[in-house]
């Protein structure tokens, strides 16, 4: 099975259901009161962690979820079904981001979390909610608003809690098979990993008994020098490691380590920065091939990088009891570490726009462009503020409308808004596609 851990996806919530516009209809009743019931929402879109699924490959097939629509309301107040929510059930490590404006939409760490991708829409209120005293008989409702429909990149990062990182060839996968029940693929050639491998490393007792703690450590393809300008498999993998707690690098003591570290570092940095302030030792690696006078000159010269460095053999066993002590000692607690990496999600709510008045058309000023009315035109349009959305949902009522959205607006500030902005009297007022004269209520007073 080919390791997929990067998919794009289309997802669409259902659009909210229209409110009903419906008055009471019975026997020996001439006129009933207005008894139109709300929509219903629209499904959303909800990633769902799970486990046991190893990728992201269990989507494919499949590249676009649509949830569907909220029913319309109905007529005896009868209230519109929401649409069901889809679930997109993906491995635990998953982060959504949306493809268009880059950012983080949902970070699932834990097995069962969930997180709305694609909002549905709202439904629309029937006309029975806006009676007042002087509106006994609203012939008109709102209607549903559109689900979101978003372009989503997902992406898997193995949750491990520690990772190898090494030039090829230096001993990663020995160490894993090594340390864990894992059974990668070890060669002597390079690029023997292609693709990251998962193990779970036990505490052990003196006597080699496993404790109850344990972590996991992912082994990942080898690195090598130009990696950040995609040299050798590139840095792809180091995504899988880039939320791990601790990192081991992996020194062959008969090549020459301290310039192997120097460059890993270099890459590393190259691809993320924070990857170099990440706890950190050496495994220095293959010790039993020089004579131990050798291993100990080569770490005082390690000690510039400030890392500790235990002396190992893949192959042979010596130091991999003391290896594995150490990370044990040095891995930060689960908890706090994920407290301080917690990965910035954008809000769900969309900060509101502020309302913007633009003065569009004085033909007047320039002379030109008489109307039929023999009135030169003005023209105010109105953006943001909510104003447009609210005329998008009663578009089929406008007319019926008018007076209703007239008093929400004054409610809203827009003719004081407008008043200031230095709007007359018989002026055209343009909200989206919906067009009104201004009239100055305290003209004449
Ligand atoms: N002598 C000796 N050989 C080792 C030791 N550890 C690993 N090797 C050998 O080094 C070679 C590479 O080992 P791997 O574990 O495949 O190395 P790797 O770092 O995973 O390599 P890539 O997956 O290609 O990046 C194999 O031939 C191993 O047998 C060791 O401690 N001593
Ligand atoms: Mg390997």
């Amino acid at each position: 099975m080919a390791f997929r851990d990067v998919l794009n996806i289309e997802v669409a919530a259902g659009n909210g259901g229209d409110g009903s516009m419906s008055f009471h209809r019975a026997k020996y009743m001439e006129k009933g009161g207005p008894d139109g019931g709300h929509g219903g929402k629209g499904g959303s879109i909800v990633l769902r962690a799970t486990q046991g699924v190893e990728s992201l490959e269990r989507l494919v097939g499949r590249r676009k979820f649509k949830a569907p629509n909220g029913a319309y309301g109905e007529g005896r107040l009868r209230q519109g079904s929401d649409g069901e929510d889809i679930f997109i059930d993906v491995p635990v490590g998953t982060t959504a981001f949306d493809e268009d404006s880059g950012r983080v939409i949902a970070d699932l760490v834990r097995v069962g979390e969930e997180r709305v991708i694609a909002r549905g829409g709202s439904g629309g209120r029937g006309n029975s909610t806006f009676t007042s005293s002087t509106r006994q008989a609203p012939r008109f409702a709102e209607l549903g608003t559109a689900g979101q429909k978003r372009r989503v990149r997902l992406e898997l990062r193995l949750i491990a809690d520690v990772g190898l990182v090494g030039y090829p060839n230096a001993g990663k996968s020995s160490l894993l098979a090594a340390l864990s029940r894992a059974n990668p693929a070890i060669a002597d050639y390079p690029f023997t990993t292609l693709s990251p491998i998962l193990g779970v490393v036990d505490r052990l007792d003196e006597a080699g008994t496993p404790l109850d703690e344990r972590f996991t450590l992912a082994d990942i393809p080898g690195i090598i020098e130009g990696a950040s300008e995609g040299k050798g498999l590139g840095l792809e993998f180091l995504r899988h490691i880039s939320r791990t707690r601790l990192l081991v690098y992996v020194l062959d003591v008969t090549r020459n380590p301290v310039e192997e570290l120097r460059q890993l570092q270099a890459e590393l940095y190259a691809y993320d920065p924070s990857l170099l302030e990440q706890v950190a030792l050496v495994a220095l690696n293959k010790v039993e091939l020089t004579d131990e006078d050798l291993a100990v000159m080569v770490e005082d010269e390690l000690v510039q990088f400030g890392l500790p460095v235990v002396h190992v053999s893949a192959k042979e066993g010596q130091g991999q009891a003391q290896l594995r002590e150490a990370i044990f000692q040095m891995l930060p607690d689960r908890e706090l570490w994920a407290q301080t990496h917690a990965l910035e999600i954008e809000p769900d709510t969309v900060r509101e726009e502020a309302l913007r008045i633009e003065f569009r058309i004085d033909p007047a000023a320039r002379g030109v462009g008489i109307v039929s009315t023999g009135q030169p035109e003005r023209v105010w349009t109105i953006h943001g503020g909510g104003f447009e959305e609210r005329i998008v949902r009663f578009s089929r009522y406008l007319e019926e409308a008018s007076e209703y959205l007239g008093s929400v607006f004054k409610r809203q500030g827009l003719y004081n808004a407008l008043k200031r902005a230095g709007a007359r009297e018989g002026d055209t007022v343009e909200i989206g596609t919906h067009r009104f004269e201004y009239f100055d209520e305290d003209e004449g007073k």
